[in-house]
């Protein structure tokens, strides 16, 4: 891949002597990464470009690109590999540097960096711009840190590989083993309250339960404020860890990971919470205040934590909403939060109730939200084993079609709002035959 990547550097060099640069990037916090990462580097080379950040890319956007970026050389970034037929359709050169699966080939004038074209191993957008970045400027090596944040945000931390690894040490991350409950920086309680990672029944988004939790595990204030995760003592860890794990019964090993530490604004950080500070903006529809976090801007840094707060109270609201209002049949659960949980939080609470333990394995949680005149439907399996929900949401959409994406343990698709009777109908219809069949 190191080869195309040089290539596809001196092709980009070359047509963006005369040309700007037209930058489209996802929001997620992938996506904003593998952008600023990219902004910086264009800046560093003195070339005029424009980024635009959108929640999802579908044919009609790339045709308007088409008759919007005539002359731009345009990159795709975290993105763009589902529709290379659409975007072979350029007129003028184009880049896709992206990491999800390909739909098809490009035609010449598209140049694709993609690990799956080269049978590399699992890496991040914004980890595949930096190597592109780096490939533009040898010394770029302080951009490092935002890929490891790209990294984290898509959970291919656990994807122990030799380029996640050279990332890792670009950006003199420093690793410590321990509780997967962010931030690990800031006061335990709040980290406990706000633990969208990990959910604890009766804690998680309960003040008065974390703190009766925290009485049981002998854990006092140091003067004024908790100690934050990373400050606790081994035994106070340890008894940390076994109330939570009594809580959620879920093996240590889910509970117990890697934290990484990243440089950013001169302090160290959780590169999780960072992430997740991110993520949050975008999905309340803040994508500049990430970017603009992302490219160093003090100001955005204020702002991003104040929307990251407000976000996380919402997510609490999602979760205490879904739990009131979810519908539990055998083997599924269906959640149909109409206006009641933004479009946008709805794929995060489908992985929450997945990841709560408190279904058994193999159930599969399906959940709704509307996005003006769709809906829009996330699915997850819980635990390890069980029903490929790709195919699941494939069948039951079979009749009036929709556009499926994801894989057999997470995937979502949008159906319009006159369908949401059908789509209930069929999908309680295919849970009931599956246990028959059982
Ligand atoms: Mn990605």
């Amino acid at each position: 891949m190191q080869k195309a990547i040089e290539k596809a550097v001196k092709s980009f060099l070359e047509n963006t002597e005369k040309r700007d640069v037209k930058v489209i990037s996802h929001h997620d916090t992938d996506g904003i990464t593998s952008a600023a990462i990219l902004a910086k580097t264009l800046k560093r080379l003195d070339k005029k470009f424009s980024i635009k950040i959108v929640k999802q890319l579908d044919k009609e956007q790339v045709d308007c690109l088409k008759k919007s970026c005539k002359k731009e050389v345009v990159i795709f970034l975290d993105l763009g590999s589902s529709l290379l037929d659409e975007i072979s359709g350029f007129q003028n050169p184009v880049f896709v540097i992206d990491h999800h699966e390909l739909s098809s080939q490009a035609t010449d004038n598209v140049t694709v960096i993609n690990p799956h074209l080269f049978g590399e191993e699992e890496i991040s957008g914004a980890g595949l711009t930096y190597l592109f970045a780096k490939a533009l400027i040898p010394e770029s090596k302080d951009l490092a840190n935002l890929a490891v944040l790209g990294m984290v945000g898509d959970m291919l931390d656990r994807e122990v590989s030799k380029l996640n690894n050279k990332i890792i040490e670009d950006a003199e991350v420093v690793i410590k083993k321990g509780l997967m409950l962010y931030p690990a920086t800031r006061p335990i309680h709040k980290a406990l309250e706000f633990s969208s990672s990990i959910y604890i029944p009766g804690v998680t988004g309960n003040p008065k339960g974390v703190m009766s939790m925290l009485r049981e595990v002998d854990i006092k204030k140091q003067g004024n404020e908790y100690k934050s995760l990373l400050n606790l003592d081994e035994e106070e860890t340890s008894r940390l860890i076994t109330a939570i794990l009594l809580r959620t019964h879920q093996t240590p090993d889910r509970l117990i990971g890697n934290l990484y530490l990243v440089k950013f604004f001169n302090k160290l950080e959780d590169a999780r919470e960072l992430s997740a500070m991110i993520n949050a903006c975008s999905r309340l529809g803040y994508s500049d205040t990430a970017l603009a976090f992302c490219l160093d801007n003090k100001k955005a840094k204020t702002r991003a934590e104040t929307i990251y707060a407000d976000y996380k109270q919402h997510l609490v609201k999602a979760l205490n909403y879904a739990d009131a209002n979810k519908v539990e049949g055998k083997g599924y659960v269906i959640l149909n939060a109409r206006d009641e949980i933004k479009d946008t939080m709805i794929g995060t609470v489908a992985s929450i109730l997945s990841m709560s333990k408190n279904y058994p394995d193999g159930t599969v949680i399906i959940a709704m939200s509307y996005d003006q005149e769709r809906i829009k439907v996330s699915a997850r399996v819980a635990g390890k084993n069980g029903r490929n929900v790709r195919e699941v949401l494939m069948n039951v959409t079979s009749d009036f079609g929709a556009e499926c994406g994801g894989h057999a343990m997470a995937a979502g698709c949008l159906i319009s709002k006159d369908q949401e009777t059908k789509f209930l109908e069929n999908l309680t219809k295919s849970f009931e035959t599956e246990v028959i069949k059982i």
